[in-house]
């Protein structure tokens, strides 16, 4: 770590921020006015927003360990650079989407940015049955956006390879991904826990040879196929919504890695927002409609993707891959190039959306969708619902040929008694 590294408290974060400009610029520079208050609620970092007379600004600050374990799990500061740069491409890939930065200070692992006050976490909204209009549009596109603009497709290759190269370094937070989503689920991990009654679930999971190989074989992709510059963690607590307008926040996972990577993690959580609402919600009737809005946003958001990155594959595809001399220009369709591409990122996104599910129920850092059920028995049958379906995605990824074909065998396992 860093020796001038210090992390900010309530009562300093005034006076060590005062003399930054692009701070002052956004709240003004009367720092003995400004409001502080600490709201991260995340694994990892502190999250304060300051209010001053003039507006408001959120400090993020990386921490030399892990907030959510504590100091005997350190981690590198440098998750901040990598957030950095991974907002500074999600501006330049889909602008608009996250939000404006105003400052950096590489040292302090701490990033000055817009405040999104009348946004909420979308998990939480999916938890309260609150719509969102426009979500599955909105992510789609941006996933295809991030996905194509990202890789050879799009990128010179010096830039692409350069990237990759950077991006290769955030190598604690990829360690994170590799341990906790893709291997602590199926064995018995230090630092697992899960619900009472899933045990007969965990060793069928366990126990599945096949199953298990395959997730390990989407490790490997994650590993080793450096497509596109990913979000990395783009789960429901990455989002944050009011009822029209959809932000996508907190990319310090990035790295450069399947297509469908990031498609894959969003798609899990909802489908566990979907499989939890029997928790969630009284009322029989908003129940059943608030799980098929879910299953829409699902379908328009894998729609949207396909949509997005049609129209990018023909209208802006100038990187190497796939080049115009081999196809147009020579008076020849791209549709069967673009339907492979196209199958090869929703079969990876098939199989990280099962894995996803799996590792929220079994590794560290559950979904609040699941872990706010009190009841533990309606839980486990819950999770259990989810688990299995989970195994069957990952199973099945290959041959599930269109998103309405997941959304159907949600519906099935939705009705499954299992425990
Ligand atoms: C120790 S970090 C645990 C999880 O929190 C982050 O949001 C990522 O999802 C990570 O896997
Ligand atoms: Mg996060």
């Amino acid at each position: 770590m860093n020796k001038n590294y210090s992390a900010l408290t309530l009562d300093e974060l005034p006076k060590r921020l005062s003399s930054i400009t692009a701070i002052t610029d956004q709240i003004g520079t009367d720092f003995s006015e400004w409001k502080v208050t600490e709201v991260g609620d995340g694994n990892l970092n502190l999250v304060f927003i300051v209010i001053g007379s003039n507006g408001k600004i959120v400090i993020k600050q990386a921490l030399p360990y892990v907030r959510v374990v504590g100091d005997s799990w350190p981690l590198t500061l440098d998750r901040a650079f990598f957030e950095y740069n991974a907002l500074v491409r999600q501006e330049q890939r889909d602008p608009g989407i996250a939000p404006s930065v105003f400052y950096f200070d590489r040292e302090q692992g701490l990033i000055a940015m817009e405040c999104l006050d009348n946004h909420k976490i979308l998990r939480g909204k999916l938890i309260a049955g609150e719509k969102v209009s426009n979500l599955g549009d909105v992510i789609g596109k941006h996933c295809a956006r991030l996905a194509f603009k990202g890789s050879d497709f799009y990128m010179q290759t010096k830039d692409k390879k350069n990237d990759v190269s950077l991006f290769q370094n955030n190598l604690e937070l990829m360690a994170i991904t590799e341990t906790l989503v893709f291997t602590d689920p199926y064995y018995e991990a230090e630092m697992n826990n899960h619900t009472e009654g899933l045990d007969p679930i965990i060793k069928i999971l366990r126990e599945d040879v096949e199953m298990k190989s395959k997730v390990q074989y989407m490790l490997l992709k994650f590993t080793s196929n450096t497509e596109t510059m990913c979000h990395g963690d783009l789960h429901s607590g990455s989002i944050m919504c009011t009822e029209n307008d959809t932000k996508v926040i907190d990319p310090e996972f990035a790295f450069y890695g399947p297509m469908g990577f990031d498609l894959g993690m969003n798609i899990a959580n909802y489908l566990m927002a979907f499989l939890s609402q029997p928790a969630h919600r009284n009322n029989p009737n908003e129940m059943k409609s608030f799980q098929r809005w879910i299953l829409k946003v699902i379908e328009e958001t894998v729609n949207a993707f396909f949509e997005e990155f049609t129209n990018l594959w023909h209208n802006s595809r100038r990187g190497i891959l796939f080049p115009k001399c081999l196809y147009e220009d020579q008076g020849q369709s791209t549709d069967y190039a673009l339907n492979l591409v196209l199958k090869h990122i929703f079969n990876d996104a098939i199989s990280v959306c099962g894995i996803e599910m799996h590792r929220r129920c079994l590794s560290l850092a559950h979904n609040a969708d699941f872990e706010q059920i009190e009841d533990v028995i309606l839980r486990s049958k819950l999770e259990a619902r989810n688990l299995l379906l989970g195994r069957e995605l990952i199973l099945c990824s290959n041959n599930i040929k269109d998103i309405s074909e997941l959304t159907s065998l949600a519906s099935k396992f939705n009705e499954r008694n299992i425990l």
